[in-house]
């Protein structure tokens, strides 16, 4: 039976052991660029088996929230590449999220201060971070226009420019597409924010199409064995729901299990909350299942509120890698801190989105 701490691969991956540091929002790229300090922050949690970045926009037009890094122009990939040899030289393995908000967004970050785009001209009861006067300020977002048909291939096309980029570009060892927690991707599969009725919307296959187009584009960008992809079934962030979701995912995931991922990144419950939602009941052995019986052959990866006791025991009911984000804020040495059972440090929520250096690189290590 293997351990937390044995190495293990996924895809073309090899990892030191099945601790996985998860995306972690921290806005502090103006314009888009990450800092020099991320490279130092980043390397000083290099001994995870893998590190995914913080979501990052594939396009001007996927930014939703304020200081978060991108992948589309060169200033930004030769920032990222600091970081990728800065984690190499670690000894480490990182891979970036590719991100498109759609309506997580506000027109103040759009292209031409124009409205965020949606599969439907919906407004997403959630709330996107600006920055007023350098201070980090929950705002609503805008008011959403619906994408037309006839700009869907161009953000298929964006996803597999910025996995090129992130690879061959600035160095990432894969990509990790986010199909999760209320954004674009995810507000395509859900019946809550989808009410299209051309052939990316009503039907299950029709809305996870989307998904699924951006997955292989990505693919036949920088191979399936560098590709990972987040979901978050019945996650509330972002105003995220949909009416049947059960079916919807085990459709998705069979799908995915032709393609021949490097892994699936599963988020159980509501993001960065409860794991179980009365309101919301989700089987995911039987999502497990259907990707296995499918053929699926890609890491199985857990997520959301996981600790160390919490993380053997999944690894013994089979799941391949476990990812940590909230304690990997404050608990840069995390995979020492399990193995030995130490106390975990608590993060400081005041420097949690956007500044500099505090709270950012200077968590101590035991
Ligand atoms: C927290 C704050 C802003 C963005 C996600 C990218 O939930 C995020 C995010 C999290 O996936």
């Amino acid at each position: 039976m293997p351990t937390l701490f044995d190495p293990t691969t996924a895809g073309d991956l090899r990892l030191s052991n099945r601790i996985v540091m998860a995306p972690l929002t921290r806005n502090r790229s103006p314009n888009a660029i990450p800092p020099d300090i991320a490279a130092t922050y980043y390397a000083q949690r290099a001994t995870a088996g893998l590190l995914i970045s913080e979501a990052t926009a594939i396009s001007h037009q996927a930014q939703g929230y304020a200081d978060v890094p991108g992948l589309y122009a060169p200033e930004q990939l030769t920032a990222w590449k600091k970081v990728t040899d800065a984690v190499h030289q670690a000894g480490g393995r990182i891979v970036t999220q590719l991100w498109h908000v759609g309506r997580v967004s506000h027109t103040e970050l759009q292209p031409g201060n124009g409205a965020p785009v949606a599969p439907s001209a919906i407004t997403a009861n959630t709330r996107t971070v600006l920055f007023r006067d350098g201070v980090p300020t929950f705002t609503p977002t805008s008011q959403p226009r619906a994408l037309e048909l006839s700009e869907l291939p161009g953000i298929v096309q964006a996803y597999a420019q910025a996995a090129r980029n992130a690879v061959d570009v600035a160095g990432f060892d894969g990509v990790e597409i986010h199909g999760a927690n209320g954004y674009l991707l995810d507000q395509f599969m859900k019946t809550g924010s989808n009410q299209r009725t051309d052939a990316y919307g009503g039907s299950i296959e029709n809305r996870a199409r989307l998904l699924l187009e951006v997955t292989r584009a990505v693919i036949d960008a920088v191979g399936s064995g560098r590709t990972g992809i987040r979901l978050s079934p019945v996650t509330t962030a972002n105003d995220a729901f949909d009416a049947n979701p059960q079916p919807l995912f085990e459709y998705v995931v069979r799908e995915l299990a032709k393609l021949g991922l490097a892994y699936v990144h599963i988020i159980e419950g509501a993001t960065g909350g409860p794991r179980e939602l009365a309101d919301r009941p989700f089987d995911y052995a039987a999502l497990k299942k259907a990707y296995r019986d499918a053929g699926g052959k890609g890491a199985w990866m857990v997520n959301n509120g996981y600790d160390g006791e919490l993380a053997r025991k999944a690894v013994e009911a089979g799941a391949d890698l476990v990812s940590f984000g909230r304690p990997y804020i404050a608990n840069p040495d995390l995979v020492r801190r399990i193995h030995e059972n130490a106390p975990l440090a608590e993060l400081d929520k005041k420097t949690l989105y956007g500044g500099g250096a505090k709270g950012y690189i200077d968590y101590p290590t035991l």
